[in-house]
């Protein structure tokens, strides 16, 4: 049974509980996977969501288990936020044969197909023809599914997008596409890089609609999401979201972050996406400041148990080197 949360009509106090449990999984994972970067224990490098958290977490609050979500090279988050099992993640970014591609993928390509997660991707704007093709798929079977594709600012003049989203629109595609405006590409910042920001003109180009969302509150992307996504749901086809944020780290582990002034962050952390709901959880009385620290907590043991399982896990044997090539 699902109770309403007082005062919030759309949100049922299981999602709500739901979302900050999320939120901090992914920031616990994340803090992780940047200690593990420093330790010299994963190859390749990770880009950490933090900061971000309300984005994936308040989109795929909205959808369906069996709907799908193409993600970014920045996809712990969203593959997180959709279920994926952060044993196996863990064990992907070290390169272990229990890891969701059996170690040959890493931080950039976790993929669990059987929870919907169609695959991060270290190709910006690399979703965005696979999010088009699964949608095409479920329109195409009647199934009633919905397709996320999230990608960041630094997408948004990929030329793929303009293609995809204009057929994706005269198609009438089940897809929403969710831009998380996190201020940079690498080092470059939005404003010297992205002529028009404006999410509605920007949608408008294509015949769909499009909407800013405060990326920062949970509660304003869900809504956002739950409308973009009903609406695809029921055949009028997709929607642009462009997610205003900030990530509080480098552009991935081991970026020197000299692009940018330390104090900058400052007024994001003051907007903190956990610590805001928290605050309601606890003014509403749905959790006590006890629970929302218990939660806290056992998410951090939950990814100190995921990295021991990593740990433990053996190498993918040599002989497996070439199964699962496909090009
Ligand atoms: C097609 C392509 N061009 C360039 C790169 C190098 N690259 C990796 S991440 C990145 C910036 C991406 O910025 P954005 O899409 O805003 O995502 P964010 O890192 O901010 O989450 C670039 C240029 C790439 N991986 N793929």
């Amino acid at each position: 049974m699902t109770t309403t949360a007082p005062g919030l009509s759309s949100v049922s106090v299981e999602q709500l509980r739901w979302m900050h449990r999320t939120m901090w999984r992914i920031r616990a994972f994340d803090t992780k996977a940047l200690e593990v970067y420093r330790a010299g224990m994963m190859r390749g490098t990770s880009h950490p969501y933090i900061g971000m958290e309300a984005v994936g977490v308040g989109v795929c609050a909205a959808l369906r288990e069996d709907d799908y979500i193409t993600s970014t090279h920045r996809g712990h988050g969203h593959c997180i936020a959709k279920g994926g099992d952060i044993n196996r993640m863990m064990a992907e970014l070290l390169g272990k044969a229990t890891g969701t591609c059996k170690g040959k993928g890493g931080s950039m390509h976790i993929a669990e197909v059987d929870r919907g997660i169609l695959g991060a991707n270290g190709i910006v704007g690399g979703g965005m023809g696979i999010a088009a093709g699964a949608a095409l798929s479920a329109k195409m079977r009647g199934s009633g599914q919905v397709v996320v594709c999230f990608f960041g600012d630094g997408a948004l003049n990929q030329g793929v997008l303009h293609e995809v989203m204009n057929m994706a629109a005269i198609w009438k595609l089940p897809v929403v596409f969710v831009c998380e405006n996190n201020g940079f590409a690498m080092s470059a910042r939005v404003e010297n890089t992205v002529a028009n920001l404006d999410a509605a003109a920007r949608a408008n180009a294509y015949g769909i609609p499009g909407m800013e969302v405060d990326g920062m509150d949970v509660l304003a992307v869900y809504e956002a999401a739950s409308h973009a996504i009903e609406r695809a749901r029921r055949g009028e086809g997709p929607s642009l979201l462009i997610c205003r944020t900030y990530r509080y780290f480098g552009h991935h582990a081991g970026d020197p972050l000299n692009y940018r002034a330390r104090e900058e962050v400052e007024p994001w952390r003051a907007k903190d996406p956990i610590e805001r709901l928290e605050k309601l959880l606890v003014e509403r009385g749905i959790m006590s400041q006890e629970e929302v620290q218990r939660v806290q907590d056992e998410e951090k043991q939950a990814v100190e148990r995921a990295l021991e399982f990593a740990q433990q896990s053996p190498e993918p044997p040599v002989e497996t080197l070439m199964e699962d090539i496909y090009a």
